[in-house]
């Protein structure tokens, strides 16, 4: 643990700073699983390069290394469904027409279903012990999960929100934690999207209006604030 306390971090964030509170903060990680981020997952098998989202993993190590030695609280997500699917929308397992659904069997079990390698996130963002592992049926992390009872439990106000895809789940998720009073901060290189233009729109949106749903910043800015409040 450090010495990280209650006072104020900056950290430099367009469009303007944004006022970290280490207490109050928790770092939120959308979605990285083996089905979206690994060759021969559901996300290749949809015809996605996953080396656009393989590019998010160091990043978000780095961030998480610096969040797990100041002892602030992680959480992280899967997107995926309960083994008798009685909690996909039909309308979502035939979104797309598809040779391969969810629930379906892929390379690494029933694609998106829980408990399936799949559906696990990746080893090298693997959870530890008291990490909460938050499993959500949609594109939210708020819809249909408990996150937000978690959160308020452990005085949670603000979140670092990192995780794919850029524009569908980590994009609904800031709107849905804007909606319900949270702070949210993004590192841009520790979110990624099969598309280009969609991460760096998507990052727009965030910021647009002098932070409509948050703030974006460079994640080695993060970096340099936890260990500016380590040192301190
Ligand atoms: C998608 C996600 N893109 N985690 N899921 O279906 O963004």
């Amino acid at each position: 643990m450090s010495n990280l306390n209650s006072s104020t971090l900056i950290v430099e964030a367009d469009p303007y700073e944004y006022q970290l509170h280490p207490d109050k903060c928790a770092l939120l990680i959308i979605d990285m699983q083996r089905d979206f981020l690994e060759p021969g997952g559901f996300g290749e098998m949809l015809g996605n390069d996953v080396s656009l989202l393989q590019k998010t993993i160091a990043p978000n190590q780095r961030l998480l290394a610096a969040r797990r030695t100041a002892g602030m609280m992680v959480l992280h997500t899967r997107e995926g469904h309960r083994q008798d699917l009685r909690d996909l929308p039909p309308s979502k397992k035939i979104r797309g027409r598809s040779e391969k659904k969810i629930g379906d069997d892929g390379p690494k079990g029933r694609i998106l279903v829980r408990g399936e390698d799949g559906h696990d996130i990746i080893p090298e963002l693997y959870p530890i012990a008291g990490e909460p592992v938050i499993d959500k049926p949609g594109k939210g992390a708020f819809w249909a999960t408990d996150l937000h009872a978690i959160l308020q439990h452990a005085g949670i106000k603000q979140l670092v929100v990192t995780g794919v895809t850029t524009e569908v789940c980590v994009n609904t998720t800031v709107r849905e934690a804007n909606d319900r009073g949270y702070e949210c901060l993004v590192p841009s290189d520790c979110v990624g999207s099969y598309f280009p233009e969609f991460h760096d729109v998507g990052l727009r949106m965030i910021t647009a209006q002098r932070g409509i749903f948050g703030w974006v910043t460079d994640p080695a800015k993060i970096l340099a604030a936890l260990s500016s409040g380590a040192a301190s």
